[in-house]
């Protein structure tokens, strides 16, 4: 059987996990599962970045409110690689809404409100494609 291919997605600690000091419990989770960290960098987003990032979003009642809150504070955004990272990610995250997120993930360990989610990660190979290029251009 050939080795599987390497996928790569875009993953964000978002303001309200690096206003909490859980970027190490987070990092930790990704790197004890075996995803490999690629690019790394604690910024605070602008608006206009903000609305390109959550653009399927522009529609919906939150997104005045997600806006303001991705860009409320400096977020760590990474790009981790390893086989099905994106689906790998997302499962450890958990649900969107971290009521619903089973425990033992990181929305289900760590949040209460659906908004303040701690992470963000791609949910697809376009996604990841379209974010990664967004946060980091020079990433080949
Ligand atoms: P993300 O994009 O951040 O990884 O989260 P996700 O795929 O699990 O969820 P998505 O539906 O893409 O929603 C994006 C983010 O918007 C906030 N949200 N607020 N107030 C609300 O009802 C609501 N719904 C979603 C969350 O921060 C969610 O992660
Ligand atoms: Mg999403």
């Amino acid at each position: 059987m050939s080795a599987p291919t390497a996928e790569r997605s875009l993953v964000l600690v978002k303001p309200d996990g690096v206003a909490r000091g859980l970027v190490g419990q987070v990092v930790a989770r990704l790197e004890a599962k075996g995803l490999r960290l690629v690019a790394a960098e604690l910024r605070t987003l602008t608006v206009e970045v903000a609305e390109e990032h959550y653009g399927e979003h522009r529609e919906r009642p939150f997104f005045g409110s997600l806006v303001e809150f991705i860009t409320s504070g400096p977020l760590l955004a990474l790009v981790v690689e390893g086989p099905r990272a994106i689906e790998a990610f997302r499962a450890l995250a958990g649900a969107t809404d971290p009521v619903k997120a089973a425990p033992g993930t990181i929305r289900g360990d760590f949040a209460l409100e659906v908004q303040n989610n701690i992470v963000h990660g791609s949910d697809s190979p376009e996604s990841a494609a379209r974010e990664i290029a967004l946060f980091f251009p020079g990433l080949g």
